[in-house]
């Protein structure tokens, strides 16, 4: 039972009633623990994980590959629920059926990406503000009437010896927290996605120092645009020292460092964190994982999991190559991957578990 403060002039009659659902849906997410296959890569992005291989860029191979995904045998036996793209939320199996309703079926729960970008920060080279807010109550109230029952909104942190400015962090902290009332008045639990990138020599104390700050004043502009942080999921970078930094801190290093930086910053409230994996290879994102639940085992407030892109779908991307006579292996490749991730959110994952000592 979630407390809600009683109405305002104006609000919904019985909000208690939607923050049920929205529980109901958190709770789903949360349940057995699974985790989040992200696979709402725009067309640009698909389209250039694509090209690295050689894989014709059409909207017949990104569904192609979106099937491939969401047909994997016993996916929901780690995966709770997907994040899709617009295109892909409109798009069916070869033989018509609804990529929503095969998830329906085998129990996992549809998600949407909803921002509509990352984009230049006026005034602020080399900084981006998320757009997409223009129209999204509506945009909200379509995807939920096609199945949605969470959305995504990914806003973009990048470091260096002057970045981030304070501008882009409350821009960006600003767009996140509109964007999750939005959801939660339309019914879809929303993921709150800030990420502090890996590019850079950065120290991994710098990268904490950061996420610290982002954090503080994402939950900040949650609390003033009165987001339910019960009905909400974090997606927050892990905290790492930079890809071409010199010293790269061991897995549980990384472990204390990131579960420490947001027992500072995250409420208890929150429900879930669910990790982005921003370019780790799979077997550290899993490590890492598994690191943080085994170190903080009944010490951390919330449920770690994953919300991990690449750190999935990469090895079963490197098979299938575009050709239908891989699709049963790089599912198996797909089904591992994901079954690791369960395995570390258990404290459970042992392969590789001191690959960065
Ligand atoms: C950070 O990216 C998210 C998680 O993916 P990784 O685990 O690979 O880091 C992911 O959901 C991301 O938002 C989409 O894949 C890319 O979206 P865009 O809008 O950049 O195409």
């Amino acid at each position: 039972m979630i407390y809600v403060s009683a109405p305002e002039h104006g609000e919904p009659s019985d909000p208690a009633m939607k923050a049920h659902a929205l529980h109901a849906t958190v709770t789903a997410l949360l349940a057995g623990d699974k985790g989040l296959l992200a696979m709402d890569e725009s067309t640009p992005t698909c389209n250039k994980r694509f090209a690295a291989l050689g894989i014709a860029q059409t909207e017949e191979s990104r569904r192609s590959w979106r099937e491939l995904l969401i047909t994997t045998p016993d996916l929901s036996n780690s995966i709770s629920g997907a994040i899709l793209y617009d295109e892909t939320i409109h798009q069916s199996r070869q033989d018509g059926t609804p990529f929503v309703k095969l998830m329906a079926d085998a129990g996992i729960v549809v998600g949407i990406k909803v921002d509509t970008g990352a984009k230049a920060l006026a005034g602020h080279p080399g900084e981006s503000v998320t757009e997409g807010l223009d129209g999204l109550r509506d945009r909200l109230t379509g995807y939920a009437a096609l199945g949605a029952r969470f959305a995504k909104w990914r806003a973009v942190i990048a470091i260096d010896a002057a970045l981030p400015s304070t501008a882009c962090i409350a821009a960006n902290a600003h767009a996140l927290a509109r964007y999750a009332a939005l959801c939660q008045e339309a019914g879809l639990v929303p993921i709150v996605e800030p990420e502090v990138l890996m590019t850079g020599d950065h120290t991994l104390q710098r990268c904490a120092e950061v996420t610290e700050q982002v954090l503080h004043e994402v939950f900040e502009q949650l609390h003033v645009q009165r987001v339910l942080l019960e009905a909400l999921l974090l997606k927050p970078n892990m905290v790492l020292p930079g890809l071409t930094c010199a010293h790269q801190e061991s897995v549980d290093e990384v472990a204390d460092a990131t579960v420490t930086t947001l027992l500072r910053a995250v409420p208890a409230a929150v429900p879930g964190i669910a990790f982005l994996s921003g370019g780790q290879s799979p077997e550290l994102a899993s490590a890492r994982l598994n690191a943080m639940n085994r170190r903080f085992k009944g010490r951390a407030p919330w449920a770690l999991t994953f919300s991990f892109a690449r750190a999935i779908q990469q090895p079963a991307l490197d098979i299938w190559r575009g050709e239908p006579g891989n699709v049963q292996q790089a599912q198996r490749a797909l089904q591992q991957r994901a079954a690791c991730n369960r395995a570390a959110r258990q404290g459970k994952y042992a392969d590789l578990a001191d690959a960065a000592d």
